[in-house]
């Protein structure tokens, strides 16, 4: 059977890398061989573009370049990481894919929708993720708890940016029957244990039925 692929989403701040391990240290007690992996980025080539669109530069970077990066990256790692994992059967676990697209492309800078569409249909055809796992928290809190990092050129975005992308997520929650909302604002041991019973839920229900989304 082909593996199971999981994507963790959500905007800066909210704990994302923090929780990357919950999801992974799960499936490692379940005995599931899994990749753990991020977008932009994941293969060498990928991660030289990651380096491209995180960079602060005096240059604007045009909108379309932006998104035509962002899936330079994907098809990359798509075709080195992603696709050949789940074909042996391994679990890919990825830190953000295309739903981040909709969100920050889409949603925070405003491109239109049909590019996106159109060039998620091109570089990944009918994939999608099995399980999507939304951390979600206010961009004031978000904020707060990024006090003292230095910031890439996303997270030097402003607040109206962030609800904008925050909005995108909820929105793609609502629709998409694989996204499981984490509410973010809690400890972390809450939201971790949130996190854990969504991974061993997926799981079981894998296990019984493949890799069907299951129902909310
Ligand atoms: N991007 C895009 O635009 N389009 C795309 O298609 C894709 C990506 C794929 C890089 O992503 C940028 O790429 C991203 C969107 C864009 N930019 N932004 N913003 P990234 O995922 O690598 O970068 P990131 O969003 O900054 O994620 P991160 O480094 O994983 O940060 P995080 O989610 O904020 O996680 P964290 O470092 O674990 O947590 C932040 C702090 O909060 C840290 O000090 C923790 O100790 C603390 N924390 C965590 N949990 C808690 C709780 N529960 N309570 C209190 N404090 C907590």
């Amino acid at each position: 059977m082909r593996g199971s692929f999981i994507t963790l989403e959500g905007s800066e701040g909210v704990g994302k890398t923090t929780n990357l391990t919950v999801i992974t240290s799960t499936l490692t007690a379940l005995g599931i061989p899994y990749v753990s992996t991020r977008e932009p980025g994941g293969t060498p080539l990928a991660e030289e573009i990651r380096a491209l669109l995180l960079a602060v530069r005096a240059e604007p970077v045009a909108a379309q370049a932006e998104l035509l990066l962002m899936f330079a990256a994907r098809a990359q790692h798509l075709s080195q990481v992603i696709h050949p994992a789940l074909d042996a059967g391994t679990w890919v676990v990825s830190d953000r894919f295309t739903d981040a697209t909709y969100a920050y492309q889409g949603g925070g800078r405003g491109t239109d929708t049909d590019a996106i569409v159109l060039l998620e249909n091109l570089v990944q055809g009918h994939l999608q993720p099995d399980l999507t796992l939304y951390l979600d928290l206010d961009p004031e809190i978000a904020s707060g708890r990024m006090t003292g990092r230095e910031r890439d050129r996303f997270e030097s975005e402003n607040r109206p940016f962030f609800e904008r992308v925050r909005q995108v997520y909820l929105q793609r929650a609502r629709v998409h029957r694989r996204f499981r909302i984490i509410d973010a604002s809690g400890t972390r041991e809450g939201v971790a244990a949130s996190i854990r019973h969504e991974v061993e839920t997926f799981v079981t229900h894998v296990r019984q039925v493949g890799n069907k989304a299951p129902a909310q």
